[in-house]
């Protein structure tokens, strides 16, 4: 059933948007980057270290089975949120980033030899594509790249004859954050899986948007940041499956990630805590639980509807823009709106469009190489959350006019 959100109430969970600005409201529209943070989930922070702060796991006392209580308990909300089939395959890291760099180096250091071929897309993020460069570096690896085309969709037939007998792993980003494509990934994973090659899959600019069962992706990694997805910084996840993550070596050493050690060695952990050395961001960990209930309590389809709608609102009015280029037109979209107007400068859009208290990005978007796919240094982008309004598009698209008449 669809509900309709009540984009007022959802509005007023988070405070930062009703704050004025030189005396004017302001328009983020800045999510891509970071999504703010509603009062559930600063409140989950607030009472984490008023009520219960101490270390997990290693405690006998109170307060410690209490926070190692709360921690284990939002690892099996993100288990049931992205629906893994164990929380055994729910590692906590930093962000997304973390998260590839783990599965970069374990994976590297295991699989990786200068005879080996991993397959990444020109669309990516540096993220997912410089830890897989720098395997190139260290081990003689080397990278073969999905190519795309004039509106942004990855050339699938090209991708099929990249895989060789050398193959060992594909990395791909389910939505670019530069372009706004959503790759088919369910299709790409299956033809990697037809060469007995694993994916890993960047879900940075997805999660906050759609529905991600990785069971029925079948995907073999799985990684995404909290803050995009309204919950604090400094938290993100791997999802791997487990037969993959008990193959691999640990990452980082130190406590959590050993069962025992003697001045004779050491023995792993189980999983996940073989993968999550040290004391880990506790606080953070319950901030993303609390952003999960608030998502699951407004409902991801509905997250979903609304953002597709404001999309193809944001897509009509800046057509009609003169001097209007789009970046990124592939059927399927989500999150991210670039673009060019005549021959103004982004960061002089951008500035202009912040003198109207309106926040977009400008730049490269991390993602240099789809850039110069394009030819173009960067775009201005616009990237939506579950608050933004039809409103704050019609506002944008009279500062773009504003700014462009002032350029030109
Ligand atoms: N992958 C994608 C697709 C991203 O969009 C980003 C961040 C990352 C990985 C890295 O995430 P992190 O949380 O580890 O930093 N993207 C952006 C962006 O588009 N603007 O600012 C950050």
């Amino acid at each position: 059933m669809n509900k309709q959100i009540n984009i007022e109430r959802i509005r007023s969970d988070f405070p930062i948007l009703s704050n004025l600005i030189n005396n004017k409201p302001y328009i983020y529209l800045d999510n891509g980057a970071t999504t703010q943070k509603p009062k559930q989930v600063v409140e989950a922070l607030t009472d984490y270290y008023y009520t219960t702060n101490s270390n997990v796991h290693r405690g006998v006392h109170f307060l410690s089975q209490k926070a190692t209580e709360l921690f284990e308990q939002s690892r099996e909300k993100v288990r049931s949120f992205i629906n893994a089939s164990s929380t055994k395959e729910v590692i906590f890291s930093r962000g997304t980033t973390e998260s590839i760099n783990l599965i970069a180096n374990t994976f590297g250091e295991k699989f990786i030899d200068h005879q080996s071929e991993i397959i990444v897309s020109e669309l990516e993020h540096h993220s997912n594509m410089v830890p897989w460069q720098m395997l190139e570096d260290k081990k003689g690896a080397t990278l073969k790249y999905i190519p795309f085309d004039q509106n942004g969709v990855l050339d699938i037939e090209t991708y099929k004859q990249l895989f060789s007998n050398n193959t060992k792993i594909v990395a791909l980003s389910h939505v670019s954050n530069a372009l706004g494509t959503v790759n088919p990934i369910k299709e790409m994973i299956e033809i990697a899986h037809e060469h007995n090659v694993p994916v890993l899959i960047d879900g940075a600019q997805a999660i906050p948007h759609t529905k991600v069962d990785v069971q029925e992706l079948d995907c073999d990694f799985y990684c995404f940041s909290g803050h995009k997805m309204y919950a604090p910084t400094g938290i993100g996840v791997l999802y791997g499956k487990k037969e993959w993550l008990e193959k691999l070596p640990p990452y980082n050493g130190g406590g959590e990630m050993i069962e025992s050690v003697s001045t004779k060695g050491y023995t792993l952990n189980q999983l996940p805590y073989k993968f999550e050395a040290g004391t880990p961001n506790i606080a953070d960990a319950i901030g993303l639980g609390a952003a999960i209930d608030y998502m699951n309590a407004i409902g991801i389809e509905e997250i979903f509807n609304h953002e597709k709608a404001l999309m193809q609102y944001a897509h009509e009015k800046l057509n009609d823009i003169k001097g209007m280029r789009i970046y990124g037109n592939a059927k399927h979209k989500m999150g991210v709106i670039s673009f060019l107007v005549n021959d103004i400068h982004p960061f002089d859009m951008g500035t202009l469009l912040d003198k109207m208290n309106i926040a977009v990005r400008t730049g490269h978007h991390c993602a240099q190489p789809v850039m110069n796919r394009f030819d173009i240094l960067g775009t201005v982008r616009a990237s939506f959350a579950i608050y933004n309004t039809k409103e704050e598009i019609d506002k944008l698209a009279e500062g773009i006019i504003f700014a462009r008449d002032m350029l030109m």
